[in-house]
C-alpha cells in the first residue's frame, strides 16, 4: 500500500520519493506532514530535503516526528493543528503509513469522536494495524499523575496543569503572564486559558509552582493566586537571586526575604496534590534557585533537560553554573528510567512542531548534551555554546517582575506601571 485516503481532508502514506512528492503537489493536496525522525532509513527524505521541495511547490510543511513508542499528547495535538489547520486534504506519511494514522485516531478518540473500542476495527478497515494506538490510550487512562501542557509560541515556554484524577485537585506550574515588548502592553491570554482548562476539568488549584525566576517572560503566578486563592510556592534559594538582581537593578527596597511567596521549598520537602504526594528536588545550575518537582512518576524538570533534540539549557545568567547543572541533571537522571521528564522549553529545532515529554531512559540515550558525555566535556560544551548565545530578549524586563513572584511594579502617581533597566549591567552583549 502507498496511499490511503482516511476522509476528504486526510491521506495517510507510506514514505514518497522526490517524484511522489512532487506527485502529491499536482493532486490537490494542500499541505504534507512528515511523521518521521530523521536517519531512519538511508533512502529516506529528511526534513530539511521535504520542507523544501514542498516549499518549491507552495504546499504547507508540517514536521511532527515521532517513534511507535515515544508518542506523546503534544504530537497528537500538534497533528490535529496541522490537519485542521491546512488549506485543503492533508498529505500526511511515516514510513508505512501507521504512525501517522495513529496520530489521527488519537486525537479523534481525546476529542470524543471515536469511541477507544473502535479504534482496531477502523485500522483494519484502512489496512492497518493500530494496536500501537490502542495501548497508548491505556496506558494514558492509568497515568497519575495526569499532565497537560500549554505551550506558549511567543517565548517556547511550556505551562503544566498537573492533577489527581481521584480527588480533581491541580497545581499550576510555570503559568505565563503575557507581554509584548514592542507596545509594552500586558495581556492574561494563557493564564484565562489555564483557568478555563481547570473549571472545563472541574479541577480545585491547590499550588501556584515556579520552577524558577524565569528570565524570558513574565510569571502569572500572583494573577493565577488572585483568581484562585491558591497559595504560590518556588525554591528557597530565590532569596539569593533576589539579593542578586537587587544590586543589578539598583533597588534597596525590593525584600529579598521571599515573603512575596505562600511557601519556599527546600530540598527534599513535600507537598500534596489531592492525595499524591509532591517532592522537591534543588536542581541548581541554569539559575541558583531552580527546583524540579517531582509528582509521582512525573517530574517538572523545566531549564535542565530540554528534549532530547535540544540538548540542555544555558547555564550563563548571572548565578548559573554549568557544573551545577550537570550534577542537577545527573540527579534526574537518577530517577526511574519511566520518569516521564516534562520540560520548561522547546524552541522546535529544524521547524519540528513543540514537543514538550519524554522520560529519563530516551534522555539518557538520545540527549544530544548527555550521551556519552562527561561532567568536564559537558562543562565545556554548555559554556561554548553559551558564549554565543545573546541574553532572552526580556531578560531585564523579566527579572524585576519574577523576583516579586510575577507582580508587575506598583503603579506610579499618574496610574501607570514602569519597568527600569540598568544600562551596561550585565556583562557583554552578544552583538
Ligand atoms: N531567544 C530566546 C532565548 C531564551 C533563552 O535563553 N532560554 C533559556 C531558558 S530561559 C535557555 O536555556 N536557552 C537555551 C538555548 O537557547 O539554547 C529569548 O530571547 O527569549
Ligand atoms: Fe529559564
Amino acid at each position: 500500500m502507498s496511499a490511503v485516503k482516511i476522509s476528504d481532508r486526510l491521506t495517510v502514506a507510506s514514505q514518497p520519493d522526490r517524484e511522489t512528492l512532487a506527485g502529491v503537489a499536482r493532486q490537490g493536496f494542500a499541505a504534507v506532514i512528515n511523521n518521521r525522525p530523521d536517519g531512519e532509513d538511508t533512502s529516506q527524505l529528511d526534513n530539511a530535503s521535504e520542507r523544501a521541495l514542498l516549499g518549491q511547490a507552495g504546499l504547507a510543511y508540517g514536521f511532527i516526528p515521532v517513534t511507535g513508542t515515544t508518542i506523546t499528547a503534544a504530537d497528537i495535538q500538534a497533528f490535529q493543528q496541522a490537519t485542521s489547520g491546512a488549506k485543503g486534504p492533508v498529505y500526511a506519511h511515516c514510513r508505512s503509513g501507521t504512525r501517522s494514522l495513529t496520530l489521527h485516531v488519537l486525537g479523534e478518540v481525546l476529542d470524543g469522536r471515536m469511541k477507544p473500542g473502535e479504534v482496531a476495527a477502523f485500522g483494519r478497515s484502512h489496512g492497518f494495524d493500530l494496536s500501537g494506538a490502542v495501548d497508548w490510550l491505556a496506558r494514558q487512562a492509568a497515568r497519575v499523575p495526569q499532565v497537560t501542557g500549554f505551550h506558549e509560541p511567543r517565548t517556547g515556554s511550556i505551562q503544566y496543569v498537573v492533577s489527581d484524577p481521584g480527588t480533581r485537585r491541580c497545581a499550576i506550574i510555570d503559568p505565563v503572564y503575557d507581554f509584548d515588548e514592542k507596545s509594552g502592553a500586558t495581556a492574561t491570554h494563557e493564564a484565562d486559558q489555564i483557568l478555563a482548562h481547570v473549571a472545563r476539568e472541574g479541577l480545585t488549584v491547590e499550588w501556584i509552582l515556579d520552577t524558577h525566576p524565569h528570565a524570558d517572560h513574565f510569571s502569572a503566578a500572583s494573577y493565577l493566586k488572585e483568581k484562585t486563592g491558591a497559595p504560590m510556592g518556588i525554591g528557597r534559594h530565590v532569596t539569593a537571586v533576589q539579593r542578586l538582581w537587587q544590586t543589578i537593578y539598583n533597588w534597596p527596597e525590593l525584600r529579598t526575604d521571599g515573603s512575596q511567596w505562600d511557601r519556599l521549598f527546600d530540598d527534599g520537602d513535600g507537598f500534596r496534590i489531592g492525595d499524591l504526594e509532591g517532592r522537591v528536588m534543588f536542581s541548581p545550575g541554569h539559575t541558583l534557585a531552580s527546583v524540579t518537582y517531582v509528582v509521582g512518576d512525573a517530574a517538572f524538570v523545566h531549564d535542565t533537560v530540554f528534549m532530547p533534540d535540544s540538548g540542555t539549557a544555558r547555564a550563563d545568567f548571572p548565578g548559573g553554573s554549568a557544573s551545577a547543572l550537570w550534577r542537577s541533571i545527573q540527579a534526574i537522571l537518577a530517577l526511574p528510567d519511566q520518569t516521564r521528564l516534562y520540560t520548561g522549553h522547546d524552541y522546535e529545532p529544524g521547524g519540528r512542531a513543540p514537543k514538550w515529554e519524554s522520560t529519563v531512559a530516551e534522555q539518557k540515550r538520545a540527549n544530544s548534551h548527555l550521551a556519552g558525555m562527561t561532567e568536564e566535556s559537558f562543562v565545556a560544551l554548555r559554556q561554548a555554546r553559551d558564549h554565543t548565545l545573546p541574553m532572552p530578549k526580556l531578560i531585564l524586563h523579566a527579572l524585576q517582575v519574577n523576583i516579586r513572584g510575577g507582580r508587575l511594579p506598583d503603579p506610579e502617581a499618574n496610574g501607570r506601571r514602569y519597568l527600569k533597566f540598568p544600562l551596561d549591567g550585565l556583562g557583554a552583549a552578544v552583538w
